[in-house]
């Protein structure tokens, strides 16, 4: 049985990881007034952030098709057997149904589309383990098994500069009294039953970095191997800095930095960084 994974581009996965591990990738994209950009491919991300600051139009974003995703999978259907097709959370996006669909229409290969409930390197460390899985010759079924024992421990808070563009972009859910009294602070953000809501209100951003930490802290005591990943949109040094601290206290916990690249940019705007982890089991 020989197994493939896809990912959508909203996983920001490095290219050389991709290419290393042969993980496939559906785009989405945003759209400024008439013109389109997929991710990956059309626009990078710094392109992208100055393209925000000087254009007039206020970027949105669109899912692939079930035609895009379609394609991909008629394609792979020449070589594999199967597809693990992993995708950002179905409670933000309809990325994860268009696979689901492109899934039932595609012959000679059967496809297992994994709602990651996240998005991000979050949902690019399932796409990571699922195509080593893939790579070793691992059933299909046991690769799920795996990424859903993942999905127990995977934690990611995040905080962002102006919660207006979660907000105009409707992305924002939980009580709409709560979520009105936050727009003057910088509160704690989370997802919780697949939608992003508030975690907790705080006032600053010194205090919501020390809260991601405490709250990695709690989980990964010493003894546990971790993988984590601080991500960020346009605050590299920041992020940077914050991993080399990191680094020094939790030495069991093994760290990357990645990005909020144009689609979740739209949504968050720049300046957002979170912070995400799993215990490996
Ligand atoms: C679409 O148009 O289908 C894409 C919608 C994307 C919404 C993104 C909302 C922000 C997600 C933040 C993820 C943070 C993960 C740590």
């Amino acid at each position: 049985m020989k197994t493939v994974v896809v990912t959508d581009s909203t996983a920001y996965i490095p290219e050389e990881q991709l290419e290393e591990l042969n993980i496939h990738v559906v785009p989405l994209a945003v759209t400024f007034g008439q013109e389109s950009y997929r991710e990956l491919y059309d626009i990078s991300t710094k392109e992208f952030y100055d393209k925000v600051r000087t254009s007039d139009e206020l970027p949105k974003t669109s899912q692939p098709s079930i035609g895009d995703v379609l394609n991909k999978y008629e394609e792979l259907s020449k070589e594999y057997d199967a597809i693990i097709s992993i995708h950002l959370s179905s409670g933000i996006s309809g990325t994860y149904q268009a696979a689901v669909s492109a899934g039932q229409s595609v012959d000679n290969v059967k496809v297992y589309p994994y709602d990651s409930e996240i998005s991000c390197m979050a949902q690019g460390f399932y796409a990571l383990r699922a195509a080593e899985m893939a790579n070793e010759g691992t059933a299909p079924e046991d690769i799920i098994k795996e990424l859903n024992e993942i999905k127990e421990n995977m934690r990611a808070y995040f905080m962002v500069d102006d919660l207006s563009h979660l907000a105009r972009g409707g992305r924002l859910s939980g009580a709409q009294a709560m979520v009105g009294s936050l727009l003057q602070v910088k509160p704690l953000l989370h997802f919780e039953d697949k939608k992003i809501v508030p975690f907790e209100k705080i006032r600053t951003s010194k205090k919501a970095f020390k809260r991601m930490e405490q709250l990695l802290k709690e989980t990964s005591d010493g003894s546990e191997k971790v993988k984590a990943c601080i991500i960020h949109a346009q605050r590299e040094e920041i992020a940077q800095n914050w991993k080399e601290e990191l680094e020094q206290k939790y030495p069991n916990v093994e760290f990357v930095i990645s990005y909020f690249g144009p689609v979740i940019g739209t949504h968050l705007g720049e300046g957002g960084i979170g912070l995400c982890w799993y215990k490996v089991s």
